[in-house]
């Protein structure tokens, strides 16, 4: 694109791709459009912004005109990112949950046992993400709110039911589900840029329940009866194969770096608690963390890590890797 988007302007396009009502939806547009250059180059852009805006209005004057109940069910987020747990029933999601966490879901062979979102907190190292355990998908029934939780999330994890035949079917009425609807799974988290609203989450399928007799022959017959184009990986969340596989790819699909933060009249950082930020994240983007006023009063950083020796001056923009520490100062 040769338009220079500023980093605000990326910010809210990530807001707008989470946006969980047509309210927001417009929110984040008008704010895209406010942080849009405005310049010849970017004229294309401003009026494709302008039509979505004026979309999304006619969209939410028709809502305004039929009200449903109010259907959103929101966990706030916690730790480096969120990762939701989805399926079929009875794949093994509580369990899944319950194996990689410390949360205690009911687990029982029967579906529909899970009736709320359940969060739970993961650890990998030093930091913790948040994963969040669903109610089934069925062809009859999706809750309302699990289109807000897929959008709203880094990461989804679609649990196949690899332990009866039923699962491929199970899977399949999921996706099928969910094409009738603008939130949608994939390879990586996107916007379409023709369709308003229609929102792509970063997906991760997780054969499940692979200790099961007759499971690598139920997983071939999935991939020739639903090819998914998402990264896929084989465990047993019963017998615990795989599962350090799926804690270290969950975290890696975050993408996400840890900064420890040292105060001036330290002599070492914090290690207890590690920020995190999106790889690629700055300096002032740490401050901003730690405390609106440091990022008000930012002066400079020190920085002890990669690129730097250790210690040395670096500006707000300075971009940061895993595990650098962070002196901020003030002016
Ligand atoms: N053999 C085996 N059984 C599993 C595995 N994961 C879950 N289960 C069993 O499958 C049933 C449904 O599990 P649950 O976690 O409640 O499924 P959910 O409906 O997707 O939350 C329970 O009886 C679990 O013990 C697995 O990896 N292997
Ligand atoms: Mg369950």
């Amino acid at each position: 694109m040769a338009t220079n988007l500023t980093p605000q302007y990326h910010k809210a396009e990530e807001e707008y791709r989470r946006a969980q009502s047509t309210a927001d939806e417009i929110r984040w547009l008008e704010i895209m459009l406010r942080e849009m250059p405005k310049h010849k180059a970017s004229e294309k852009l401003q009026s494709e912004l302008k039509q979505k805006i004026s979309r999304a209005k006619k969209d939410l004057e028709t809502e305004r005109k039929t009200p449903k109940s109010s259907t959103a069910v929101r966990i706030p987020r916690q730790g480096a990112g969120t990762a939701v747990l989805i399926g079929g029933p009875n794949g093994g999601k509580s369990q899944l949950l319950a194996a990689l966490t410390r949360a205690k879901p009911e687990i029982a062979d029967y579906p529909f046992t899970t009736r709320t979102p359940l969060p739970g907190m993961m650890q990998w190292e030093d930091v913790h993400v948040q994963l969040i355990d669903t109610p089934p998908i069925t062809p009859d029934y999706m809750e309302p709110y699990m289109q807000g939780m897929i959008r709203g999330a880094d990461l989804v994890l679609l649990v196949a039911d690899l332990g009866c035949d039923d699962g491929i079917e199970h899977l399949q009425a999921l996706l099928d589900r969910l094409n009738g609807t603008k939130t949608r799974l994939a390879r990586q988290s996107s916007l379409d840029d023709e369709d308003v609203g229609l929102s792509f989450t970063q997906t991760l399928l997780v054969a499940n329940k692979m200790d099961l007799p007759d499971a690598t022959e139920r997983l071939a017959l999935l991939h020739e009866m639903c090819p998914l184009d998402l990264p896929e990986l084989e465990v047993s969340a019963t017998a615990g194969t795989g599962l350090e596989t799926l804690r270290n790819d969950i975290y890696a699909a975050l993408d996400v770096v840890r900064v420890y933060t040292k105060l001036p009249t330290r002599k070492t950082a914090d290690f207890e608690r590690p920020f995190t930020m999106r790889k690629g994240g700055t300096v002032l983007d740490i401050a901003e963390q730690v405390h609106q006023d440091l990022a008000a009063n930012f002066k400079h950083a020190r920085v002890w890590g990669v690129g730097m020796h250790d210690g040395s001056i670096a500006k707000g923009d300075h971009v940061l890797h895993d595990k650098d520490i962070v002196e901020l100062h003030t002016g």
